[in-house]
């Protein structure tokens, strides 16, 4: 076994335990410090921050600089702390937008193709919301077969990302008066990638130098992903690989197996990974694999990669972004599969330490040190098969296998639409009984907890902390990301969690039989929050717009551009949103105040900073509380005990 470094320096870094309150994490980055493999736990204990970078104000847009720009000192050019701070929080909202829209345009290229039969193994799965999505976008069904209203939609999906004037079409989505809001401030999304190279551009030596503008520019941007970019990904994936719907799995490093074949698929795109999943069940793999001594091949996922599988078949979750590499320390995984995004450059450093094959399968993801195959979707099952074949001849090769016991029942699965099956009934699917609950206070509020890990911040802890204190407090809590698998860890995706939350909560949840926490998928599936938080609009009874709902975001453990995007689209569509960790524009305070405060006036929406999980859940609550007021909900009802009716009114169908 090679090392990366000399034993004994582990003693220098911080206890594992004060850096995870993950346990099982915590022994793999014990065991990867003595196998002498350097992992991120390592890196950021010797890393500071640089304070310029982290707070916003450092520019390095022309060769004019690098300026480190201050309140009370410009750039070379006079660019001011505002500007600078501004320009580069625009710019993370493109990068973030560009990473989920390009994800997204993979996604359509797919789609066209399994429509045209031209990729085999994909095929047009979901006919029910092939039709719903073909409505949205005004296209004539009538005699026409699934394929050919695949192609249609699937053109003018393509068409959508790149619309250079006019609104893109899933501003319907939106309530009506959310559409009027932003059409009169001027920041209606037309197509994602015009926006994304406008941010670009603005943002330029020399061109946008009005704070506000800029991030006007940015509120456009942002949207042109939420309801554009990611709500395609989304939308398109369900129609090829099935809306989820509630699916039983299991979490943490104690899903790999000792006695299988390991295959571990990482990253964002569930294109291959379906493929992968299929290979694993074919007869004569399973034969080879029982050829090297294997019991059979097991498939787990990492980040968000496992999120869509785990959504839509229930495989296994190996972990977040903080445990990538510890999955490679466990010694157990034969090929790690990987494309785009959230992907650490150190695997293949790491995997020298052992025996794992690391294989990049993106042309826009390659990794020096790893192994390239590239997927394209005319060949997939091909592909994914010889993947499968690397891993069942890795087997043998494994040394010292140490995998962690903890292994997480849990229940994803939550669309958009399942929610309202499960509240509403198959045939009168509604948000209603959800509406209706929060109307009369079991309910406080719904908040939508995502984004990723960052090791500045102590792994998982943030997240559930404050998971468990908003489901106490009566908050209805869905999550996506790396937070989705963080609360799955911590045991807050099974309906028993509910003896966490809150009376009214409580009820609720045993009523129907669901967790007061729901897994709602990836990261381009925030959007499905987007569309369940209009539909509750639309119900009724709760304001007209979004902003009006008791409902707010968060990622307190952000570390993403992609985080950025996600939450500036929140916030535009109205909804107050929460950073933990640090704030991406702390070293100007005028943009700070902006994005704090006066960006409500535009949007309806404006953001908070709150490290602390427990100060960050009185803050959403009291947000929530002077939403409840302004609607009039505010007093406490009686506690009315539920009679046959109002429990068929909740029951599962
Ligand atoms: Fe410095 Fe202005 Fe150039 Fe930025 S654009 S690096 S502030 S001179
Ligand atoms: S994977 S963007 S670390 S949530 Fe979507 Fe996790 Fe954040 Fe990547």
């Amino acid at each position: 076994m090679k090392k990366q470094s000399k034993k004994g320096e582990s003693k220098f870094y911080p206890a594992a335990s004060t850096q995870t309150s993950c346990t099982a994490s915590a022994k793999m980055i014990d065991k990867a410090r003595k196998d002498g493999a350097e992992t991120v736990f390592e890196r950021v204990a010797s890393l500071k921050p640089c304070s310029f970078g982290a707070g916003g104000t450092c520019c390095r847009v022309c060769s004019m600089g690098p300026c480190r720009v201050t309140e009370t000192r410009t750039g070379v050019c006079g660019a001011t702390a505002s500007t600078v701070a501004a320009r580069n929080f625009a710019r993370m909202i493109a990068a973030g937008a560009a990473a989920h829209s390009d994800h997204a345009r993979e996604v359509i290229f797919t789609f066209i193709a399994a429509a045209k039969g031209e990729a085999p193994g994909y095929e047009i799965k979901n006919e029910e919301k092939l039709h719903a999505l073909a409505k949205i976008f005004d296209i004539n069904m009538e005699g026409k077969d699934k394929n050919q209203i695949a192609l249609e939609l699937g053109e003018k999906a393509l068409a959508e990302m790149g619309k250079q004037q006019g609104e893109i079409i899933f501003v319907k989505q939106a309530p009506e008066k959310r559409q009027e809001r932003w059409r009169k401030e001027g920041i209606s999304p037309r197509g994602v990638d015009r926006e994304i190279v406008e941010t670009m551009h603005r943002t330029h030596m020399g061109v946008d130098q009005d704070y506000k503008n800029i991030l006007l520019h940015g509120c456009r941007t942002s949207l042109a992903d939420g309801w554009g970019g990611s709500m395609m990904a989304t939308e398109l994936q369900d129609i090829l690989f099935g809306v989820p719907a509630p699916v039983r799995s299991k979490v943490n490093l104690g899903v790999l197996k000792e006695n299988q074949v390991n295959v571990i698929v990482h990253g964002h795109e569930p294109l291959l990974s379906e493929m992968i999943v299929a290979a694993a069940s074919d007869s004569e793999l399973i034969e080879e694999a029982k050829k090297v001594g294997a019991k059979g091949i097991n498939i787990a996922g990492i980040c968000c990669t496992a999120n869509e599988l785990l959504m839509r078949k229930g495989v296994p979750v190996a972990g977040n972004f903080l445990q990538q590499e510890l999955a490679i320390a466990t010694g157990a995984v034969d090929v790690m599969v990987v494309d785009v995004q959230c992907i650490m450059q150190s695997l293949p450093t790491v995997a020298k330490c052992y025996h794992t094959e690391v294989i990049t399968t993106s042309a826009k993801g390659k990794i020096l040190g790893a192994t390239h195959i590239e997927f394209n979707h005319h060949d997939a099952l091909k592909i994914a098969k010889d993947i499968v074949r690397r891993a069942i001849k890795n087997y043998p090769k494994r040394g010292r296998v140490d995998i962690p016991k903890e292994e997480i029942d849990l229940i994803a699965g939550f669309s958009h639409e399942t929610i309202k099956y499960l509240l509403g009934g198959r045939f009168r699917a509604s948000y209603k009984p959800l509406n209706d609950n929060i109307i009369n206070g079991r309910i406080k509020g719904v908040v939508g907890v995502v984004g990723c890990n960052n090791p500045r911040v102590k792994h998982d802890y943030v997240h559930t902390t404050l998971v468990k204190e908003l489901i106490a407090n009566n908050v209805l809590v869905l999550v996506t990301g790396c937070a989705a698998i963080s609360c799955a860890k911590e045991r807050l995706l099974i309906p028993e969690a509910a003896e966490l939350a809150g009376a009214g909560l409580r009820e609720v949840c045993e009523a129907v039989g669901i967790p007061p926490v729901l897994h709602c998928g990836s990261c381009v599936d925030n959007s499905r929050i987007l569309i369940a938080a209009s539909e509750i609009v639309k119900e009724g009874g709760l304001g007209e717009d979004l902003n009006e709902v008791p409902a707010a975001g968060c990622a307190p453990e952000w570390m993403s551009e992609k985080a950025v995007v996600i939450g500036q689209y929140f916030v535009s569509s109205g909804v107050p949103t929460g950073f933990g960790v640090s704030f991406p524009t702390a070293n100007s305070e005028v943009v700070s105040d902006y994005l704090f405060k006066d960006i409500k006036e535009m949007t309806g929406g404006k953001w908070f900073y709150e490290p602390d999980p427990f100060k960050m859940a009185k803050t959403i609550i009291k947000h929530i509380d002077a939403k409840r007021k302004a609607l009039g909900i505010d007093r406490e009802k009686e506690r009315v005990l539920y009679d046959m009716e109002m429990r068929r009114d909740l029951e599962i169908v």
